[in-house]
């Protein structure tokens, strides 16, 4: 919501004694929940404004409360709601979000979220206990409408499988796709045990998804906060993904939303040889994706096919401990996804393997041309 617009939703009012700022206001304050849903939880930008607001008409008839110091929250806890006359509700709400707030949001959960953190109790060793597990992710939006999309759907890509954008959400006008780079700690704790994933990896894989989920549940809330429908595909319930034991048996390793043939199409990365994205800010992390009616202007691909940031050193065959990689063949997914079986045996409920991701030029970044 802009300065002036809500400068002018207040004038319109007749001689409210409180107006409440609900995006900034904090629920626990209210005596009715009910404006919860307008509640903004990390309203940093735009509480120094509050603050100035309040200061120069907290003396004149009307009153302006927001979250912004505590000195008016205290006033916000005795009011307990009484005198509530107004609340200033934004007329155009969808003004509210775009790229670079959506953005903001997002670091600032991967950094503060208790989920992106190994707790005690949870560690499966000493050395990992508050481990962090993802650094700040990088974004890429694409259109709805893009061609490439449809082009998922061809047999020798992805197949008929493929939900389009619109598939999953009717009025979807953007795609946004993430890539959440694994910590230093996690990609290092990888490249000692030649064979076994870390319990680093471990943590990562399986606790990293618990936080990706509760990730993509907070931007989608966000957006539909601010009057977006949208849809994470990942976590719908028509979303399904076969690794290889599972009924779909003529769609083998496969899924009907691939999280890096859409960030291939938002312009995030490029495939590699070892089939992960390799994205600016490496190939070691995670990829989530959410679909919604908010239009941004779409990114850009910076790139024209599909293995272009892949040197092919062949340097992820090597680490690959059951050689399911190689110049020659490409990857092998059922040696891959066997290897895999292997450590959910070893490490139940967690598993995972990922040396093909670490220790290699294209761990961290898009890597030389040979
Ligand atoms: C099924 C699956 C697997 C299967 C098979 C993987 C596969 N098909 O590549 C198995 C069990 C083997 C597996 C293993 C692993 N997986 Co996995 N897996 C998935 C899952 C659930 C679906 C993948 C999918 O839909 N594939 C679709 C098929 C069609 O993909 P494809 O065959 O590779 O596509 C090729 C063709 O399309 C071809 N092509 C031909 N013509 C054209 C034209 C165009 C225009 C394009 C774009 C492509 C194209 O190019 C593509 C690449 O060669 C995704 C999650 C998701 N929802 O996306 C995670 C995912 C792919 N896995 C991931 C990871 C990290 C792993 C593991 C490291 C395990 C771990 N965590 O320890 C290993 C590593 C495997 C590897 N070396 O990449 C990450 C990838 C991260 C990255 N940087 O890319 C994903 C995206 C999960 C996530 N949320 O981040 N996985
Ligand atoms: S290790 Fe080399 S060949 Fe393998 S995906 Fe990375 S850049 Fe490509
Ligand atoms: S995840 Fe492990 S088994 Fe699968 S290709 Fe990579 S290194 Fe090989």
């Amino acid at each position: 919501m802009s300065i002036s617009l809500i400068e002018s939703l207040i004038s319109e009012l007749t001689s409210p004694d409180l107006v409440l700022l609900p995006e900034m206001a904090i629920c626990s304050y209210m005596a009715s929940q009910a404006v919860w849903k307008y509640a903004d939880d990390c309203s940093k930008d735009t509480s120094a404004w509050t603050m100035r607001m309040a200061g120069f008409t907290m003396n004149g008839k009307t009153k302006i409360y927001a979250r912004g110091g505590n000195s008016i929250s205290c006033d916000l806890k005795s009011e307990k709601g009484e005198g509530l006359k107004a609340v200033v509700n934004s007329q155009n709400r969808r003004e509210g979000m775009d790229k670079n707030k959506l953005i903001e949001m997002a670091s600032s959960f991967v950094e503060t979220s208790d989920a992106n953190y190994i707790t005690n109790e949870m560690a499966l060793s000493k050395n990992v206990s508050g481990l962090k597990m993802f650094e700040a992710p990088i974004f890429a939006f694409g259109e709805a409408e893009d061609d490439y999309f449809r082009k998922l759907k061809d047999k020798n890509v992805i197949g008929d499988h493929f939900l389009l954008p619109q598939e999953w959400l009717r009025e979807a006008k953007t795609v946004i796709s993430f890539f959440l780079p694994f910590t230093t700690e996690v990609k290092k704790g990888n490249i000692k045990d030649l064979i076994w994933p870390s319990n680093e990896w471990l943590h990562a894989r399986y606790e990293g998804q618990s936080f990706i989920n509760k990730f993509c549940q907070y931007l989608s809330s966000e957006l539909t906060r601010t009057g977006n429908k949208s849809v994470v595909p990942s976590l719908d319930d028509r979303f399904w993904s076969n690794t290889g034991d599972n009924s779909h048996i003529d769609n083998l390793y496969t899924s009907n939303w691939s999280e890096r043939h859409v960030a291939f199409v938002c312009g995030l990365g490029t495939f590699g040889l070892s089939k992960g994205l390799i994205t600016s800010k490496g190939i070691a992390g995670r990829f989530g994706s959410i679909v919604t009616e908010l239009y941004v202007s779409p990114d850009k691909r910076g790139y024209g096919s599909i293995y272009e940031y892949c040197s092919m050193c062949g340097e992820c065959g090597e680490k690959c401990p059951v050689r399911a990689i190689s110049i020659e063949e490409g990857k092998n997914n059922k040696l891959c996804a066997a290897f895999l079986d292997e450590t959910v045996e070893k490490f139940r409920p967690r598993y995972g393997c990922g040396k093909c991701q670490v220790g290699v030029p294209c761990e961290s970044f898009i890597p030389q041309a040979r």
